[in-house]
């Protein structure tokens, strides 16, 4: 490895203005300039703020990365992507395919493994039918792998069981921007910071999560006094450190906080009456058109007294937060988990792009409504491609019959080759594999056993004899590995081609740089196997490469506002990144969508300004979403909340970053997060050993004491292994979107 720790720090040095105002050291750096042989343009494999980078090869191996400045990322990377080199090297890669016998993994050849699946998943349809096979991917698979595993099994085996953790993540936003605006994804683009004057963060610890992203926030705000910066979060994390109002609450109550908020604007005279006339539909929960004054009455249940008692947020504070977004020359809102995973993530998500509707805060520079998207490809590879169970490729939906008919005729196959009926999606999907009802499962790029809420009930399924679980990856140390019948050697980042599409709708190459180790393959080759196994139509399959597969996606988005025929692989190849829809190969990307001028979609003599082209009427939608509690409320027997997230250093399941380290230092071990005065009632001091008790299960962490989280509140981050939270989290989900409420939960602690 090249780059160490002590050299990262001393590029630092250009970040060190923004560590004024409170943002950490670590989360900038411009990695060292090594000389390799060879520099290869790539994508940084973690979040979904995308950075590019070009990827050092020296002797044929990987020895460095430095960010890659023509990238939205102008060079900088934060700790995580620029300490990637590593891990493709780790000790623990698995680099042959092994079959479990007798219970333990036994090295196999890829004849063996690819035979045994094969004759698992024809067995099971053959005796149960389809539905009785499933795919379960990943928001950080290439757009490639995904869109080819989605149609082997929709169109080759007859199976619309295809989900992922994208379903975990990203699925209440996706709810949240379809019902709000008819189409999926944000219509801004990070450009849009460096033109606002009012960020609104809520359910986001964006410097910790986004951190090249967050960078560029802080330093917007610190050239311009005038911009101010409001996050709305139960805990005072590290981005609410840069905050003009950090604004903490009882978990749930945001729902109201945001109609509160709508309460004080349409009261103080700041609403965009002439936007919202012209361009708005109002709605009520059952999805009855109601007008403007029916949305004020609906409004007076949050007045921001009524909200202050609910939620514990002083009156004045919301008042002055929605005067300071409406007032603002440029809102742009930033959400993620925070509000996603949530039994009411849909309609947390509505209520947020509200706000917008109503104040005209949309479709000019700066003003947007902009979810930030968790991993490097669940927009690319899985929303935009239809890699769930209820969508097809570019927003189309398996329920409606026309839409399954014009795909089958883009894919050349027999009209009733898709079926009609959406699969099972994530929860309802290893419900049914626990219960051996779904009997056989290709898991790829994901560690369902170590993110799945509720764990217990899936490791115990997973441990069954009478359902079978494929797993391709590329580390031996992963939770899900311990319970697969057949383990496959997964490619690893550099060692295969393909795209990313982060949170703007960018999409950026990832070349090839090295031979992958071992007997590994990359997800593309395994699924192309897989399905010449299945005896899958080669109609279905007509790739050889996964650029075949790249073209035949834009072709197939060309008829839709998706539209990436521009996109073509020679530019990619030379472009860092372009923005969908690009519908020619001049189009330079599109970064505001409904407005004229700016999206392609819109015909240049439209007689209006702005056009919602995903709804019927081409307006879009405020809807009348009340506050309801979450699904587990504290009570006298659990009397706190507990909240589960993220750290800057590690991602998720620590599978790759605990072989870092730097990382695996700065974060050795999971840990419980106290407020000092719950505390100081429970007699609790920092390093104390903690029990921590949900109705689902109970586990000693250790105390971290602070004012990070409010009082009634805990925090436990997700990623160690030998301390799985996930054994006490929650499995209900939203009824729209499906996602779990990972977000709360009932809990109790004592010191043991
Ligand atoms: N370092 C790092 N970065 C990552 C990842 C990683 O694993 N590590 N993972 C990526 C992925 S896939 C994702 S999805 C994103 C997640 O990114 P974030 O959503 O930003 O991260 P989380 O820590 O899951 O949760 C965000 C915040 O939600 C707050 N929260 C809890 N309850 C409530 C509530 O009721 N209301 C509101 N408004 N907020 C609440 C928590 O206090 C927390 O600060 O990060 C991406 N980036
Ligand atoms: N308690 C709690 N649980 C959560 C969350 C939370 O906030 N709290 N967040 C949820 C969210 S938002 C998400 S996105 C999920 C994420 O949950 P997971 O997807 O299960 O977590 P990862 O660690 O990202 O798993 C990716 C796996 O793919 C492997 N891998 C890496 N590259 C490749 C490749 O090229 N090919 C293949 N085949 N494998 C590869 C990695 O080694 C790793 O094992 O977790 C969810 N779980
Ligand atoms: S901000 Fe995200 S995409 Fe950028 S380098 Fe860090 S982890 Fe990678
Ligand atoms: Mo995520």
């Amino acid at each position: 490895m090249k780059v160490t720790r002590r050299e990262v720090l001393k590029t630092v040095a250009a970040a060190s203005a923004l560590a004024a105002i409170g943002v950490p050291l670590t989360t900038v750096v411009k990695a060292a300039d090594n000389e390799p042989d060879e520099w290869v343009k790539s994508v940084c494999r973690f979040c979904g703020t995308g950075c590019g980078v070009m990827v050092g090869i020296k002797d044929g191996k990987c020895v460095t990365v430095k960010g890659d400045p023509n990238n939205h990322n102008a060079g900088f990377l934060c700790l995580k992507g620029a300490l990637m080199p590593p891990i493709v090297y780790s000790k623990d890669r698995v680099t042959q395919p092994y079959i479990r016998k007798k219970g333990k993994l036994e090295p196999a050849s890829w004849d063996e493994a690819m035979g045994l699946v094969a004759s698992k998943f024809k067995a099971a349809i053959k005796d149960h039918g389809p539905q009785s096979v499933a795919y379960y991917g990943s928001g950080q698979a290439l757009t490639e792998e995904t869109y080819l595993a989605s149609k082997i099994w929709k169109a080759g085996l007859g199976s619309n069981n295809v989900e992922g953790n994208p379903r975990l993540c990203m699925a209440s936003a996706v709810g949240g921007y379809v019902t709000t605006f008819g189409k999926d994804e944000p219509c801004g683009s990070y450009s849009d910071i460096d033109a606002a004057t009012c960020f609104f963060i809520i359910g986001s610890n964006m410097s910790e999560c986004h951190p090249i992203l967050f960078k560029r926030v802080a330093a917007r705000k610190q050239a311009n006094p005038n911009v101010k910066v409001i996050v709305v979060d139960p805990r005072k994390t590290n981005t609410a450190r840069i905050a003009d109002e950090h604004v903490s609450f009882k978990p749930g109550t945001d729902l109201a906080i945001l109609n509160s908020m709508a309460y004080v604007i349409i009261q103080e005279e700041m609403d965009g009456q002439r936007f919202h006339n012209k361009y708005v539909t109002f709605m009520t929960n059952d999805k009855k058109k109601v007008d403007f004054d029916a949305y004020m009455k609906f409004l007076e249940d949050y007045t921001p007294e009524k909200v202050e008692e609910l939620s514990g947020v002083p009156a004045d504070q919301i008042r002055r937060i929605a005067i300071m977004f409406a007032e603002s020359s440029g809102a742009m809102s930033f959400w993620c988990m925070g509000l996603n995973q949530r039994i009411r993530g849909v309609w947390a998500n509505n209520l947020v792009s509200n706000l917008h509707l109503l104040t005209g805060q949309i479709g000019k520079p700066g003003a947007t409504p902009f979810s930030l998207t968790g991993q490097p490809n669940a927009c690319g590879g899985v929303r935009d491609t239809g890699g769930l169970c209820h969508l097809l490729p570019a927003g189309r939906l398996i329920k409606k019959p026309e839409h399954r008919a014009q795909l089958e005729k883009q894919w050349g196959l027999e009209p009733g080759t898709i079926a009609p009926k959406p699969g099972l999606h994530t929860i309802a999907l290893w419900n049914a594999f626990s219960e051996a009802k779904v009997k056989a499962v290709f898991v790829l790029c994901t560690n369902p056993a170590h993110s799945l809420p509720n764990a217990n009930i899936y490791l115990e399924g997973m441990k069954r004899d009478d359902n079978f679980m494929v797993l391709s990856e590329p580390f031996m140390d992963a939770l899900t590995v311990k319970y697969a019948d057949v383990l496959l050697p997964a490619a690893f980042w550099c060692e295969k081609r393909g795209t990313y599409g982060c949170s703007e709708r960018r999409y950026s190459l990832l070349m090839k740089s090295v031979e992958p180790m071992g007997e590994c393959k990359s997800d593309f080759d395994i699924l192309m196997d897989f399905a010449r196994r299945m005896d899958v139509d080669p109609k279905v399959i007509p790739f050889k490469t996964v650029d075949d597969v790249w073209n035949e996606w834009r072709e197939v988005s060309s008829i839709t506002p998706y539209n990436f025929m521009g996109i073509t692989r020679a530019r990619m190849e030379k472009e860092s990144g372009i923005l969908w829809p690009c519908p020619t190969e001049d189009h330079p990307g599109t970064k505001i969508r409904y407005v004229r001028g700016e999206d392609p979609n819109i015909p240049k003599d439209y007689k209006n300004k702005y056009h919602f082209y995903g709804k019927k009427d081409g307006r879009a939608v405020i809807w009348l979403r009340p506050y309801k509690g979450a699904a587990e409320e504290p009570d006298a027997e659990y009397p706190m909340v507990l909240t589960t997230g993220r750290v800057i250093d590690h991602w998720h399941t620590g599978t790759m970053t605990m072989k870092v380290p730097e990382l695996r230092r700065s974060f050795p071990k999971a840990y419980v997060e106290v407020n000092i005065d719950d505390a100081k009632k429970a007699g609790i001091k920092n390093g104390d050993d903690v029990l921590l008790e949900t109705r689902r299960d109970k586990m000693v962490f250790q105390a971290k004491v602070s004012d990070v989280c409010r009082p009634g509140l805990v925090f436990v981050p997700w990623y160690d292994v030998n301390l799985l939270i996930n054994k006490l989290t929650l499995n209900a989900f939203d009824a729209g979107s499906k996602q779990p409420e990972y977000k709360i939960c009932a809990i109790r602690i004592k010191k043991v």
